[in-house]
C-alpha cells in the first residue's frame, strides 16, 4: 500500500466520528443520534465508500478475470467494515448515538445477483482474491431484480420481482460503455462498478454491465415480462434455474451479452498499459465460471482475428492460454447444449468461429462423443472450454475424480494435464466473523486470534477437547445463537420454537437431487410414531429454507408438502410439544447468516455423486454444528477431517450410484413394498390429513413421481437415513459428547477457508 493512501485512510480513521457526524449533517442535517435507522445506513454507506476510494487498488502484472453470470454477494455494510477493520469502532461509535448495527444492517437491500451456490462461491471468491492481495476483478451482469423474492400463499411457492437497487448504493455509474452487437442489432451496455475489500489488504473491483435502454416497466405480474423486447428486457432477471438451464433465446443473448462486455474491457486494459495482445496470456487469466461465460473464447477470437490483425491459429492459440474453465456439476441438465440454430438467430458472428473449433477438434479426434457440435447440432459449450482452455477443473476432490474417470473420461485420456481439483471454500470473515462474533471473540480468547489471517491455526482448539469450561462456553453461544434465531422465526414467520430443542435445519436451492423430500419423509415417519404413542427424548426443530425454480413443478410440489407437513404438525397439540417445522420464506444470503450460527444437526443429503461440492456443509461445520450426510461432494473430505466419530454418514455411495444408472436397475416401487416404514411415510403424503389442506394435484403427482420414477433414489436410502437421524438425535443426548463434537468440526474447518482455495488456483491455474 502507498503511503499516500495509508495517510489518507489514517487520516480518515482517527476522525471517525467527526466524519460520521458530517455526514449525518450533510446528509439529513441531523446529528447521528437523532438519525433513523434507515438515516444511519445511508451515512455509514457514505463513511464505507470513503474509506473504500482511500484504500488502495490491488495491483499487478498479471490479472484475474473472474467471469460469472452471478455474483451471490449478500449484504456488504458488516463485511466491508470487517475487511476494513473499523468494525468494532464504528460498533462503538453508535452504540454510544444508541444505535444497533444490527437494526441498521436491516436497511441494506440484499443485491439479487444469484441462485445459489455457484454464484455464492464467486462472492467468496471476490473475498479471498482481494484479501490476498491479488489483482483481480468479477464481471458479471446487473439484473435489476435479479432473482425472484419467494413468498407462500396457499402453502404454495409464489414468485415476486425483487426490487433490491436503490439510488443510494454500492454500485457506482461509470462512464463505460460500449456497443455490443447481435447480428446487425445493436445494444448498448453501460458499467457499473462495485468494491471489492480484501480482509486488511486493498481493493479490487466488480464490474456488472446493465443496457442502457432497460425497461422495468416491462414487469407486469409477478416476474412476467415480455420475452421478446430483448433491447428492454436484457438485465431485468437472472434466470432462476439452478442446475438445470431451460433452453432460451434469452439467456443466449445475457451470456454473450456478459462475455462481449468483458472481451471489450479486457482488450482494452491490455492497450491502456500498451500490453502486445500477443502476450495477453502473460497478463489475463479468465476463469470460466461454469459453461455460462464459455463464449468468451470464441469472441475473443473472432474480435482478435477482425480488429486486431491475428492469423487464426495465432488467435486460438493466444486465447487457450488465457481461458480456464470450472465446473461445478456432472447433471446432464446442467451442462449446456445450444442448438446451432440459436446460436445463429443470436450471435451470427460468433457461428463461423464455433465451427471452425469444431472443425479442428473433429480434424484431430475421431470418437463423436469429444466433438463439440453433435449430430443433433447441438453445440456442447463445456467442450469448447475443454478443448480450448488450459485447465479445467472440479471442486471437491470427489467430483473431479467422477469427471476424470467416468463423466468427462473421454477427455481426461486426451488432456490429462489440464484436469485438476480446487475443493471449494468459504470466506470467514462473512460466515464467522461476521454472522457469529460471540464464537469468534471466544475463538480468539482461547488460541489468540491468529486464525483470522490463517484458518488453520483454529485446529489450536483441539487442545481443550477435554476443557469443561470451554465445551460449556461453546454450547452458551450456539443457545444465545439458538434464542436469536428463534426470535426472527417468531417474527418472520410467526412460528414460536424452543431453543431447547434441536434444530436440524436444511437450507439450499430445492432439488430433486438435493432431496429435501426424504427429509420430509423422515418428518412423517416422526410424526407417525409420535401419534403411535413413541416419543422423542428431546423436541426437534425441522428447519427448511429454499426456493424452487419457477418451471420445476416437482420441487415446487416439494415445498407444497413441507408447507402441508407445517400446518398440520405445528397445530396438532399432541405432536408439536416434540416437533415442530418451520420452512422459511425467501431463504438468502441475509437468512443464512441467522440460521447457519443457530444450527445443530447440518442436512447434508444429496444423492451420493451428485452433489459436486457444497459450500453451505463447511459454512454450518464452522459454526459448529455436525454433519448428517452422505459421502458426497466435500462431504467427504469433511469426514476425512474430523473422521468417523464425528459425523453421521448414511446412504449408498457414488459407486454403487453410479453403478445403478450405468445398469439402469433402481426401481424406487420395490422398496416401497418391501418396506412398511417407507409405505406408510409415502402413503401419507395423498392420506386424508394431507389432502384436507393441501392440493390433491401436487401431492399426488409427487406421491406418483416417487413411486414410479424417483430418479434421485430418495426410497433407496430412506431406511438407513431414518436410522442414522435417530442415532444422531440419541447422540445429541450426551452432551459432552456433543460438545466435543462441535468443537472438533469448528478446529478442522479451517481447511475450507476460501482463502485456501484461491491461493491453489493462484498456485496452479492462475500463477500470479
Ligand atoms: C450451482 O449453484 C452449482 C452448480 C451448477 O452447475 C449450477 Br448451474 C449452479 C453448485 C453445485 O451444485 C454445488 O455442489 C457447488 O458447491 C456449487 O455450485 C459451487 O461449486
Amino acid at each position: 500500500m502507498s503511503k499516500h493512501t495509508n495517510m489518507q485512510r489514517d487520516v480518515l480513521i482517527l476522525n471517525l466520528e467527526e466524519q460520521l457526524e458530517g455526514i449525518a449533517k450533510d446528509q439529513f442535517g441531523k446529528v447521528l443520534k437523532d438519525c433513523t435507522d434507515r438515516e444511519a445506513y445511508y451515512v455509514l454507506l457514505e463513511m464505507t465508500s470513503r474509506l473504500m476510494d482511500v484504500t488502495e487498488l490491488n495491483n499487478g502484472e498479471k490479472k484475474i478475470y473472474y467471469i460469472s453470470m452471478e455474483f451471490l454477494i449478500g449484504k456488504l455494510l458488516s463485511n466491508n467494515l470487517i475487511n476494513l477493520r473499523v468494525y468494532d469502532r464504528i460498533k462503538d461509535i453508535l452504540a454510544k448515538n444508541g444505535k444497533d448495527l444490527a437494526k441498521i444492517e436491516e436497511y441494506e437491500p440484499e443485491p439479487s445477483l444469484g441462485n445459489g451456490g455457484l454464484g455464492r462461491l464467486a462472492a467468496c471468491f471476490l473475498d479471498s482474491i482481494a484479501t490476498l492481495g491479488l489483482a483481480g476483478e468479477g464481471i458479471g451482469l446487473n439484473y435489476h431484480f435479479g432473482l425472484f423474492k419467494q413468498v407462500f400463499k396457499d402453502n404454495l411457492q409464489v414468485e415476486e420481482k425483487n426490487d433490491w437497487i436503490e439510488k443510494n448504493s454500492w454500485l457506482e455509474k461509470t462512464d463505460t460503455t460500449f456497443d455490443i452487437y447481435f447480428g446487425r442489432k445493436k445494444v448498448v451496455s453501460r458499467l457499473y462498478n462495485m468494491n471489492i475489500v480484501g480482509y486488511r489488504s486493498g481493493v479490487n473491483k466488480l464490474r456488472l454491465f446493465d443496457i442502457e435502454s432497460i425497461d422495468e416497466k416491462l414487469v407486469k405480474e409477478g416476474i412476467n415480462f415480455d420475452k421478446t423486447k430483448t433491447k428492454n428486457n436484457l438485465t431485468l432477471f437472472l434466470y432462476p434455474d439452478d442446475s438445470d438451464v431451460a433452453g432460451n433465446l434469452l439467456r443466449i443473448y445475457q451470456e454473450y451479452f456478459l462475455v462481449s462486455n468483458a472481451a471489450h474491457l479486457i482488450l482494452r486494459e491490455q492497450k491502456e498499459r500498451q500490453y502486445d495482445l500477443h502476450e495477453l496470456h502473460n497478463h489475463a487469466v479468465i476463469q470460466i465460471n461454469d459453461t455460462h461465460p464459455t463464449m468468451i473464447i470464441p469472441e475473443l477470437i473472432r474480435i482478435l482475428v477482425e480488429e486486431k490483425a491475428f492469423n487464426i491459429d495465432e488467435a486460438i492459440s493466444v486465447v487457450s492460454k488465457t481461458c480456464a474453465y470450472t465446473n461445478h456439476t456432472i447433471l446432464a441438465e446442467a451442462l449446456e447444449t445450444w442448438p446451432l440454430e440459436y446460436l445463429e438467430k443470436v450471435v451470427p458472428q460468433l457461428v463461423p468461429y464455433i465451427k471452425e473449433l469444431d472443425k479442428r477438434v473433429r480434424a484431430k479426434y475421431k470418437s463423436s462423443k469429444v466433438q463439440i457440435i453433435d449430430k443433433e447440432k447441438k453445440v456442447h459449450m463445456a467442450f469448447i472450454d475443454i478443448h480450448y482452455g488450459f485447465s479445467v477443473n472440479g471442486v471437491a476432490a470427489i467430483h473431479t475424480e467422477i469427471l476424470k474417470n467416468s463423466e468427462l473420461k473421454d477427455f481426461y485420456k486426451i488432456y490429462p494435464d489440464k484436469f485438476n481439483n480446487k475443493t471449494n471454500g468459504i470466506t470467514f470473515r462473512r460466515w464467522l466473523f461476521s454472522c457469529n462474533s460471540p464464537l469468534t471473540d471466544f475463538i480468539s480468547d482461547v488460541v489468540g486470534d491468529g486464525f483470522k489471517k490463517d484458518a488453520t491455526k483454529l485446529e489450536k482448539l483441539l487442545e481443550y477437547k477435554d476443557d469443561r469450561i470451554t465445551l460449556e462456553k461453546l454450547d452458551e453461544i450456539k443457545m444465545l445463537k439458538k434464542k436469536e434465531l428463534a426470535e426472527y422465526i417468531k417474527e418472520h414467520e410467526n412460528i414460536e420454537i424452543d431453543p431447547e430443542s434441536i434444530y436440524d435445519i436444511q437450507v439450499k436451492r430445492l432439488h430433486e437431487y438435493k432431496r429435501q423430500q426424504m427429509n420430509a419423509l423422515y418428518i412423517i415417519h416422526k410424526y407417525l410414531e409420535i401419534k403411535g404413542g413413541k416419543k422423542p427424548t428431546r423436541p426437534i426443530t425441522f428447519i427448511f429454507g429454499a426456493k424452487a425454480a419457477p418451471a420445476y413443478v416437482i420441487a415446487k410440489d416439494i415445498i407444497h408438502l413441507i408447507l402441508v407437513l407445517q400446518e398440520i404438525i405445528n397445530n396438532d397439540k399432541d405432536v408439536n410439544k416434540y416437533i415442530k417445522v418451520v420452512m422459511a420464506q425467501n431463504y438468502n444470503v441475509s437468512y443464512a447468516e441467522k440460521l447457519i450460527p443457530a444450527c445443530d444437526v447440518s442436512e447434508q443429503i444429496s444423492l451420493a455423486s451428485k452433489e459436486a461440492s457444497g459450500t453451505g456443509n463447511m459454512k454450518f461445520m464452522l459454526n459448529g454444528a455436525v454433519t448428517l450426510g452422505t459421502d458426497d461432494g466435500a462431504n467427504v473430505e469433511i469426514h476425512e477431517l474430523v473422521g468417523d466419530d464425528n459425523i453421521f454418514i448414511f446412504g449408498a455411495s457414488a459407486d454403487e450410484v453410479i453403478k445403478h444408472y450405468k445398469k439402469a436397475d433402481y426401481v424406487s416401487k420395490d422398496y416401497y413394498t418391501k418396506s412398511p416404514v417407507i409405505k406408510e411415510a409415502v402413503d401419507f403424503i395423498i392420506s386424508k390429513k394431507c389432502l384436507k389442506v393441501g392440493h390433491k394435484e401436487n401431492l399426488e403427482r409427487l406421491y406418483n413421481e416417487l413411486l414410479n420414477k424417483d430418479w434421485f433414489m430418495t426410497l433407496l436410502d430412506l431406511e438407513s437415513y431414518i436410522k442414522k437421524k435417530d442415532e444422531i438425535f440419541e447422540a445429541y443426548e450426551d452432551r459432552d459428547r456433543w460438545r466435543q463434537m462441535m468443537l472438533v468440526n469448528i478446529a478442522k474447518a479451517g481447511f475450507f477457508s476460501s482463502d485456501r482455495t484461491i491461493e491453489e488456483y493462484n498456485r496452479d491455474i492462475w500463477k500470479c
